[in-house]
Formats: structure tokens, C-alpha cells, sequence
């Protein structure tokens, strides 16, 4: 199925099935993805998302999470943080802000530990400390990383020109 669309007077009209990204997103599957430029707090990650009518990922199986970290690899971000967090229940991850069940998990051995009982938000790990896995690990929400923004297609995949 084509996946071509035509963004004309900064409208989108499909092309078949297909729908526009924002300017700067990169389209996969059902949703478009925006890596972060700048480090930030996973909150303030979270925010600037929310700002831009996304969320922070969530990753449902192996193939979004290649995809991923795919991305970071492209940009030479060994670090991003995910959306998942054990803030509400300490232990019991969930895509934050809707609390949905986490289902797939790639954690790095080890991992989520609680480290110092401070760990309560989840990223993925390509830094050489973690042998350049890409694996998951619950880290400090405080901590400064990029991140990566997921905005599912609810509302522009209606927009058929
Ligand atoms: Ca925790
Ligand atoms: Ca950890």
C-alpha cells in the first residue's frame, strides 16, 4: 500500500490509507515519532510532547522498539527516554500520562532495580555503560536525557482531502 501523502497549503490530503506527519516527525505504522532535540527531566520531556499533541513512546512490541532505536541510532542518541513510569505504583510500570498496561518489555539484565529507591522512569539504554544494547532501564526521573515523542493518528487520519 502506497504511503505517499501531498501537503499542499499546510494541508494533508491522503494518498489512499496514508496521512501527513508534522513537519519534522518521522511516520511509522499508526503514529509519527519526533526525537527531542534538546536533554531534558522526563517530565519536561513529557510536556514538551504534550505541547506538541504527543506523548512520550510508549513501544507495544520488538518491531517499534527497532524502530526506535533505529531513530537513535540515526541521530547519535545513545539515550531517550520512553514514557513509561512507576511513579503511581512503585514496581508496577505503566505508559504514563493514560496508564496503560506495559506489555512488551526489552530491560536490560538486571533492570528496573530501583536504584537508591530514585528510579521511577523508564528510557533506553545505548551508551556504552550498557555495552550498547538498546535495552531498557528505569533511571531517575530528574535526570536530563533526549526523549522521543509518539503521537498516534486519532485525529489526522480522518482528515481524508
Ligand atoms: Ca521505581
Ligand atoms: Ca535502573
Amino acid at each position: 500500500m502506497s504511503q505517499q501523502c501531498l501537503q499542499i497549503l499546510g494541508l494533508c490530503f491522503a494518498v489512499t490509507v496514508a496521512w501527513c506527519c508534522p513537519y519534522g516527525w518521522i511516520k511509522h505504522g499508526p503514529a509519527c515519532y519526533h526525537l527531542g532535540p534538546e536533554e531534558e527531566s522526563w517530565f519536561d520531556g513529557m510536556k514538551m510532547c504534550q505541547i506538541h499533541g504527543s506523548v512520550l513512546a510508549s513501544v507495544e512490541n520488538q518491531e517499534e522498539h527497532n524502530f526506535i532505536v533505529s531513530l537513535m541510532r540515526n541521530t547519535h542518541k545513545s539515550i531517550v527516554w520512553l514514557g513509561g513510569s512507576d511513579w503511581n505504583v512503585e514496581g508496577s510500570f505503566v505508559w504514563e500520562p493514560y496508564g496503560d498496561q506495559i506489555t512488551y518489555t526489552n530491560f536490560s539484565p538486571g533492570e528496573p532495580n530501583d536504584y537508591k529507591n530514585s528510579e521511577d522512569c523508564l528510557l533506553i539504554d545505548g551508551s556504552s555503560h550498557k555495552n550498547s544494547t538498546f535495552t531498557w532501564d528505569d533511571r531517575n526521573c530528574q535526570d536530563s536525557h533526549f526523549y522521543v515523542c509518539k503521537q498516534m493518528d486519532d485525529i489526522t487520519g480522518n482528515l481524508i482531502g
